[in-house]
Order: structure tokens, then sequence, then C-alpha cells
């Protein structure tokens, strides 16, 4: 029988960007993360440029703008998730906003990448993983940009590739030099810990079904209404026992450790944020720390927005690493039974919702 003759094909032409330019950025917010993130864009960030500004304090965007050459600024978060010259927009306003401005980029069909958390109750985040299924599309990335630590990485793909084998315990430590006045138990809940239990989503991709907290003694250094530090431990759905100590006043800098202990090993990252020196003079040995998570995080954070503007160039819209707006809903979850485990006795049960299709 004779093979039916093949047409010669060209070779694959390159892949084309659904835009036929830079993603043209509208910013929601430039407070401090959010004017990070300007300056990213601006001198670091391949395939984008920064069009749109809007912050609560006009004066505080024109700043902003007058820096970043092609942008202008509008008075509402509505007009840049409107704008023509808007392809993508960048929540770092407020978490008391995400909710309904992320619902408000998904009603215009337009990428957005929000800042954690994805809203501050789990009603509220389910609202966005409900219309964005109803969308038919994905729209929703969400700012935890620690999935895009290398380290993290790093140990991510050898628990997938099964050499620490089956996960037994997440042993995870955060550390900060100091907090902002006013930040209480509840804070250290939805601000900080909320890595962790993006954490847990992240390595484990299963979920928690229950949630202790103990509280230790606290330093002296703690601010008023503040437990400092606190001890979360997190049971998964197939047993796997998660501690995180969280210690926000140490007066030192900024540390985040996360141990994997499985059956085949266990693995930690976050040892040494870079050079240990031995040979200090009177036989010490020490290194830098970070004092926040800005100068720890820069290239996660970096690596986090390139991700998304490759996706939105590509018309995926969400990276294949980034937290989607189910993962902000099921932290959402965990975040409320956390900070209801603050006054329980003993453990909280985490309940979610089904994940629509
Ligand atoms: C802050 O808001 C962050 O997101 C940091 O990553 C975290 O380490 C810190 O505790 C939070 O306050």
């Amino acid at each position: 029988m004779s093979e039916t003759p093949t047409t010669p094909t060209a070779p694959a032409a390159p892949e084309q960007s659904a835009l036929p330019q830079d993603v043209r950025v509208g910013i929601i917010g430039v407070g401090r993360m959010g004017a990070d993130h300007v300056e990213r864009i601006r001198g670091r960030i391949k395939g984008a440029r920064v069009s749109v500004i809007s912050d609560y304090v006009r004066e505080t965007a024109e700043k902003v703008a007058a820096a970043t050459p092609g942008s202008r600024v509008v008075d509402t978060p509505e007009e840049v998730i409107a704008a023509e010259d808007v392809d993508a927009i960048l929540i770092a306003s407020p978490g008391a906003f995400h909710r309904d401005q992320t619902l408000a980029a998904i009603a215009a069909g337009k990428p957005v990448l929000c800042e954690k958390p994805l809203a501050m109750n789990p009603q509220d985040a389910y609202d966005v993983v409900r219309a964005e299924a109803a969308s038919g599309a994905t729209y929703v990335s969400l700012g935890f940009m620690r999935r895009f630590d290398a380290e993290y990485a790093e140990l991510k793909d050898a628990l997938d590739a099964g050499e620490l084998g089956t996960p037994l315990l997440l042993n995870c430590k955060h550390r900060n030099a100091t907090v902002l006045p006013g930040f209480d138990d509840t804070m250290m809940v939805y601000d900080s810990a909320v890595h962790e239990i993006d954490a847990i989503s992240y390595f484990l991709e299963e979920p928690v079904v229950s949630v202790q907290t103990v509280v230790p003694r606290s330093t002296e250094l703690a601010p008023e209404g503040l437990h400092d530090p606190l001890l979360f431990v997190f049971r998964t759905e197939s047993g796997v026992v998660v501690t995180d100590e969280l210690w926000v006043s140490t007066n030192a800098g900024y540390e985040v450790r996360t141990e994997l202990v499985g059956s085949k090993g266990a693995a930690t990252i976050g040892q040494a944020g870079g050079r240990v020196t031995t040979q200090l003079e009177g036989g010490r040995w020490g290194g830098d720390v970070p004092l926040d998570f800005r100068p720890r995080f820069i290239a996660a954070y970096d690596a986090e927005v390139q991700a998304w503007i490759n996706a939105v160039a590509d018309g995926s819209n969400v990276a294949p690493r980034s937290a989607t707006a189910w993962d902000g809903y099921v932290g959402a979850a965990v975040c409320e039974a956390t900070e209801l485990s603050l006054t329980a006795d003993g453990e909280v049960t985490v309940g979610l919702e089904s994940r629509p299709s």
C-alpha cells in the first residue's frame, strides 16, 4: 500500500504573543508594594510597561507616575480597569478592596495579578472563584511570591520527583525584625501565616482539615495586643502535620525557613540568605540577614511578575506555578479557622466549598 504523500511543512513559527506590543499594565494602589511593582516593571520586567496608575492618595500616584515615563494617573480603580490602554491589572490596594476590584477585572475580561489576600473572608473569596468559573476563562493570579523563589521551587521539584518519599511533616519558621504598630494576633494570621498556609497548598497540594494554635510565653518586645511568638499546627487530609512558628518582633532580621520531612529524607530551605563567612575577627562566623521581605524575595517577586506578563502575553493569563483564585479561597478558609483557633481549645476544623469546574 502506498503511503499518502505528505505536504512539506515549514519549520514551526515562533510562538506568537496574543498581544501585538508590550503588555500595558494598570496599577491600583502605589503604596509600598505597588510602588515596588511599578519600579520592577519599569526596570526589570520584559514585555510590559506601566500605562495607568491610581491611588487613594492622588499625589502618591502622581509622584510615582512622574518617575514612570509613558504612564498617566486616573482617579479611581474603576477607571484603571476600564482604561483602553490597560491590558492587565495589578492590584496592590489594601486587602479589603481586593474582592471587588478582582471581580471588576473579571467582568472587564482583563487578567489580574492581585496581591494577597484575595479577600478578607472565605465567602468573598469564593465569590471570585465562582465569577471566574462562570466567565469560562482564567483571569486571576494571586501574589504569593514565594512560589517563585528558587529554593521553594527546588524543594517542590525534589518532592514531586519522589526524592523525599511521602511527606510526613512540614516545619516552617517565619521571622520578622519588627512589625508596624497595631499588628495583632489576627494580623499574624492574615498577613504573615497566610504565606505558610499557601505554602501548604503549593507543596502538598491537599486540603488542610484542622488547625490548632499553641501560645508560648511572649517576648517583652511584642507590641501591645500581640502574642509573639505564636505556633500554628495544621493537619492535612492525608495526615501531614505542618508546624508554623511565627515570631515577628525578633529585632534581628527577616528569616523564612522550611523543612520538609519525608519518608525517604528531610530537606531544609532558607537557612542562610547569602554568604556565611568564617574567620571573622575574634574567631566567630556569620553573615547578613535582610531586614525585611523585599530584599529576601526580590528575585521571587521579579520572577512572579515576569511569569505573569508572559502568561498574559501568550493568552494563558495565569502562570503555571502561580496561586489561583481557588488557592486564594482555600487560604481564606484556612485563615478563618486559624483565627478561630486563637481562642479555641484544641483543633478547629476547616470546611471547604466544592471547587467549581
Ligand atoms: C508582610 O505583609 C508580608 O507579606 C511578608 O512577606 C511577611 O513576611 C510579613 O510577615 C508580612 O507582614
